[in-house]
């Protein structure tokens, strides 16, 4: 059988932090592309000459023409500018938006039958335009935000605790922002939730209210740290994990931006919820009940990926036809 194609659409950190772990991974034969010619060809050449040396076997290839991206099973997107100290991920929108419309232009062209894993942000505005910009089915098209929101929650819960990150699962609701909505009560240490946890004395509400902020805070923690870029190792280990999902078809249950089509009262916009990821992409968007206090915070995640949706239309009318 033919070894899967992955093509990632912008070569910078994350770009090429994917092209190592796809690698690392087997996922299938590599191609990275970006507009700044010899960085994806370098870095392509570069990791394909780690792979004697970790023992994998992927064709690893560069480019700077969409030709080369045809025919892919997955295009991972993380092209355009990320975060310096001080910017929130809403001031990337005009630049970004530009961006989508030529890679979703570029996909629409040469690789339409692919699943879709857009990174670049603002997550939930551009994942949603470039769904519209390439005009996939919206089952192929989601955003990578909750698996790192949720792995940063759980990385802050098993730093605590001082237990196995493998056995704290954690739960994030909402757009990838200020405004992402962590349910404690859903998260749990080998399956005791977080707010029983509270009860038993191993922490208390204060405490547990810091490390839901600090998750919310993440991306930022990371940029005021580097100064010069945004987080690139964990997003681009969310991103494999979804790619790997429908490559192997495993249906994993992954916070993930989806379209949501009626559930949670959203319909044609693109918010962070339960999906199972299999060989048809999005094949189930699960929905749960909220107490009113969860319902509250959804719904201001949702009037904030609105506010990003309606200044797009104002950028580019026709995505608002
Ligand atoms: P960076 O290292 O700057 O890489 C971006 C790459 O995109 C650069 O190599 C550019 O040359 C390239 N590029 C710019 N315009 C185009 C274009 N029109 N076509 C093709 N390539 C282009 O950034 P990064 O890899 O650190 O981050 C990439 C994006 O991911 C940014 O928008 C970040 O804000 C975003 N990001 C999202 C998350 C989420 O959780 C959603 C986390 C971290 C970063």
């Amino acid at each position: 059988m033919a070894r899967a194609k992955i093509a990632l659409i912008g070569s910078g950190q994350i770009g090429g932090t994917l092209a190592l772990l796809a690698g690392l991974k087997e996922l299938g034969d590599i191609v990275l592309f970006d507009i700044a010619d010899g960085v994806p060809q370098g870095k392509a050449l570069d990791i394909a000459e780690a792979a004697p040396v970790l023992g994998f076997d992927s064709a690893i290839s560069g480019a700077s023409s969409y030709e080369a991206i045809a025919g892919a099973d997955v295009v991972i997107v993380t092209a355009g500018v990320p975060r310096k100290p001080g910017m929130s991920r809403d001031d990337l929108l005009g630049i970004n938006l530009g961006v989508m419309e030529q890679v979703g232009a570029g996909i629409r062209t040469h690789a339409p039958d692919a699943f879709v894993i857009c990174i670049t942000n603002p997550l939930d505005a551009m994942v949603w335009a470039l769904q519209k910009f390439s005009g996939l089915s919206p089952k192929k098209v989601v955003g990578m935000a909750g698996v790192l929101d949720s792995a940063r929650f759980r990385h802050f819960i098993a730093d605590e605790f001082k237990v196995s990150v493998e056995d704290v699962t954690a739960f994030v609701l909402g757009g990838h922002g200020d405004t992402m909505v962590p349910l404690t009560r859903y998260s749990t240490v080998a399956g005791i939730p977080l707010t029983d946890l509270v009860k038993m004395g191993w922490l208390t509400e204060a405490r547990l209210e810091e490390i839901v902020q600090r998750t919310r805070d993440g991306g930022a923690e990371i940029v005021n740290l580097l100064k010069t870029g945004s987080a690139f190792y964990a997003p681009a280990a969310s991103a494999i994990a979804m790619a790997e999902s429908y490559l192997r078809d495993k249906k994993r249950v992954l916070p993930a931006a989806a379209q949501l089509d009626g559930q949670y009262g959203v319909s044609g916009r693109y918010i962070g919820v339960p999906i199972v990821i299999g060989a048809e992409g999005v094949e189930r968007i699960i929905e749960i009940e909220l107490d009113a206090r969860e319902q509250a915070m959804l719904d201001k995640s949702i009037s904030a990926v609105e506010g990003l949706v309606e200044a797009c239309v104002k950028i580019v009318p026709a995505l608002g036809a």
